[in-house]
């Protein structure tokens, strides 16, 4: 290792000015309210209803509790169709509802749910289907959206990567039921750690806000077996000042995305993800499958690792190859998810990254 050599992380925390922060908490430091939806946590959902042009937000205080919540307030039971290329909160959360996974695999392009093999996974107690736009690449909601309603099935999209993105000038929160996004540290939008849902039935919104504080829904009245899954007054200052920035953030991720695409497109052995559905970007993440290429994913990771550069080995190994499942359920079999798993490594990727260090990147992966 060529100690040198300044570490670059696969991620970095956008933050506002710390002067900008420091006035934007000012006011919970004089009103001594730190939780509980307070101001901060009232002005950021209406912030982000505007941002996204919804007529609802749900905060929580983060996007593993929001998406918990989300399948809880639908109120489901039985199996769960889902994709096994994703961070363990995603199977995680239907589990923990006391939901039986059924794991889906994914298409080739995009790593998505592949929709022409949903309909083969449902049965009789098939009961939502919980869809990943895993890298910010937008599943096949169309055909989603057709199967759902055939079977009448709920649609719970763990969006924890999509914030910000658009369809045809739409918020990709529109669609399914609810939508889950992730607004942790690691993100494109961040409050520290955060999340939040969008739901098609804005009456379903009470509900819940009662499951994210304990299910209490008066002042002796507890109706529902909720959780604590409150965002704080300090997270959502975070969000407030974040969102100005978030625009210009995107952009600047822009940047060092397309460099990556300059110096990797077209290498043999080398893919990059290739969107299907036509929507905006937020540059997320910057995925790399090694199928043919010189060196095997294992071998890129450790060469960069040996230069301090620490990409991820984004989603590896598959949720349904962990012991925790495979002890419980009947986990499929997923071959492109396992292909792409195995070959697949994200690039360093966020707004301060200069256009220097992503090609020291590149050059490390393609020199001889
Ligand atoms: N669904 C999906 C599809 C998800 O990907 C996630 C989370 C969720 C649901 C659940 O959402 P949350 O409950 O997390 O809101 C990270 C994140 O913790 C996690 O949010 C994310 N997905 C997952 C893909 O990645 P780790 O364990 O890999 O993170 P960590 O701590 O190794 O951080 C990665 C890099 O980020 C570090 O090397 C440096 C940088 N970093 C990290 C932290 C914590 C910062 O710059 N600042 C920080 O504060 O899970």
């Amino acid at each position: 290792m060529s100690s040198e050599e300044k570490t670059i992380l696969v991620a970095r925390s956008s933050m506002p000015n710390f002067e900008e922060y420091i006035e934007e908490i000012r006011e919970i430091w004089d009103s001594h309210w730190l939780t509980n939806m307070g101001v901060k946590h009232k002005e950021l959902e209406k912030e982000l209803m505007k941002y996204m042009d919804v007529d609802n937000v749900n905060l929580f205080t983060n996007g593993h509790l929001a998406l918990e919540s989300a399948i809880a307030a639908l109120d489901l039971k039985g199996e769960v169709i889902t994709t096994p290329f994703t961070f363990a909160s995603t199977t995680h959360a239907i589990v923990r509802n006391g939901l039986t996974p059924v794991f889906c695999d994914i298409n080739p392009e995009d790593y998505t749910i592949d929709v022409n093999k949903i309909e083969e996974l449902i049965t009789d107690k098939t009961c939502a289907i919980v869809p990943v736009h895993v890298y910010g690449n937008i599943c096949d909601f169309k055909e989603i959206d057709r199967i759902a309603k055939k079977y009448n099935l709920k649609v719970i999209y763990d969006a924890a990567h999509a914030f910000a993105i658009k369809i045809n000038g739409e918020s990709v929160s529109k669609l399914g039921d609810a939508s889950m996004f992730s607004f942790h540290a690691t993100k494109v939008f961040n409050t520290i750690e955060g999340g939040a849902v969008i739901l098609k039935d804005k009456n379903l919104k009470q509900r819940l806000d009662y499951l994210k504080n304990f299910g209490i829904t008066g002042p002796d009245t507890i109706e529902y077996i909720g959780g604590n899954a409150k965002m704080n007054e300090f997270q959502a200052a975070m969000g407030i000042c974040n969102l100005k920035h978030l625009d210009e953030e995107i952009q600047k991720r822009k940047v060092v995305a397309e460099e990556y695409n300059r110096r990797l497109k077209g290498i043999e052995g080398i893919k990059l993800s290739n969107r299907r559905i036509n929507s905006t970007e937020n540059y997320a993440y910057y995925p790399v499958f090694f199928d043919g290429f010189k060196l095997t994913r294992d071998e890129v990771f450790e060469k960069l690792k040996e230069h301090n550069i620490i990409a991820r080995k984004y989603f590896y190994p598959l949720i349904n190859s962990h012991e925790c499942y495979k002890s419980k359920f009947d986990c499929g079999s997923t071959p492109i998810a396992e292909k792409i798993a195995d070959g697949v490594i994200t690039l360093p990727l966020y707004a301060g990254l200069s256009l220097e260090d992503a090609n020291r990147i590149c050059d490390i992966i393609l020199e001889d």
